[in-house]
């Protein structure tokens, strides 16, 4: 990105954090987790004796990859919403069959150029052609030399659980429109389970989740010139039953004036903002969610206990 346009970029984030301010419920998005420290924080948290997910779905992954590749198929083109440097994108390209490209799609930048270049290191034979883009809106795909069969979305982590049922039936909308005529798309969906379960994964004993939360004001002061006392600050993670979600919030402990751009906000002792949401899913919940979209659920792989999901759906 250019300078102006990184600046522009930043101007319109400072007005969506000042936005998400002024709701009844004060809230940031999730996505402002993730500067450096948060990226490093949350591999941290995925390594939990307490957080279930990602070793789940790595497991899950392992069992199952010769079946999902064969339904991924030959010269596909596999595109990442949200690549990380992750684990289970190397399973895939491990054993894919000839895929004609790998097409990772991140916001930033930075970390998306590095994690390419370490793939590439990796492997060589793949062509690889990062996508800067908010993978929320629609996005042009870039021409690979070697046409595809097929393109086939991969969305790991369960991130799609940050997104409400709205905002994740758009998201979904997109990944359909990007998937194109044939296309398929592959996503981990976290199930539903016991609350304890669940509460404790975003508990953990040694607080890195609590770090990774209070992290994200952090970030917003040193990037967006805010002034959030993060010393008054605790973490929260409570199941919401109703909802089928866990909800992360940071709890302001003493009454508090911040100030993020040309605006000043005030919290309450004890008022919270709310940071994160963690959907958690049933089969035909999810099944349902994907069909309004367009998808219609091919295959769906877990693990003994049905923690957590793998599922390659398909376009109606
Ligand atoms: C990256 C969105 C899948 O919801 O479990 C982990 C983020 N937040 N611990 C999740 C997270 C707190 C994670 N996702």
């Amino acid at each position: 990105m250019s300078q102006a346009t990184s600046r522009a970029a930043e101007f319109d984030e400072v007005e969506e954090i000042i936005e998400g301010l002024k709701q009844p419920e004060k809230m940031i998005s999730p996505k402002y987790f993730y500067d450096d420290r948060g990226s490093q924080l949350f591999e941290a948290i995925t390594a939990l004796p307490e957080y279930y997910p990602t070793e789940t779905e790595l497991g899950i992954m392992h069992d199952n990859i010769d079946e999902i590749v064969e339904l991924i198929g030959r010269q596909a083109s596999l595109i990442e919403f949200g690549s990380g440097s992750s684990l289970k994108t190397r399973v895939l390209l491990e054993h894919a069959k000839d895929l004609a490209v790998y097409v990772p799609v991140d916001i930033s930048e930075d970390h998306l150029l590095e994690a390419a270049s370490d793939l590439r290191a990796d492997f060589p034979a793949l062509e690889i052609l990062p996508v800067v883009a908010d993978f929320t809106q629609p996005f042009a795909l870039p021409s690979p030399s070697i046409m595809p069969l097929r393109n086939v979305v991969y969305f790991p982590g369960s991130t799609i659980g940050n997104f409400t049922e709205d905002a994740a039936l758009d998201l979904l909308r997109v990944m359909y429109q990007e998937a194109g005529q044939d296309g398929a798309l592959l996503i981990g969906a976290d199930l539903q389970k016991d609350p304890e379960i669940i509460e404790r994964a975003y508990n953990d004993s040694a607080g890195v989740t609590a770090e990774f939360n209070l992290n994200m004001l952090r970030h917003l002061n040193r990037e967006f010139g805010s002034d959030f006392d993060l010393d008054a600050f605790t973490h929260s993670a409570e199941y919401n039953e109703d909802e089928d979600r866990i909800e992360l919030r940071l709890v302001s402990g003493k009454f508090q004036r911040v100030s993020i751009g040309a605006e000043d906000f005030s919290l309450d002792k004890n008022e919270a903002i709310l940071t994160e949401y963690s959907h958690k899913y049933t089969l035909e919940g999810f099944a349902e969610m994907a069909a309004a979209a367009g998808f219609e659920v091919r295959h769906v792989w877990t693990d003994k206990d049905e923690m957590f999901s793998v599922q390659y759906c398909v376009r109606k």
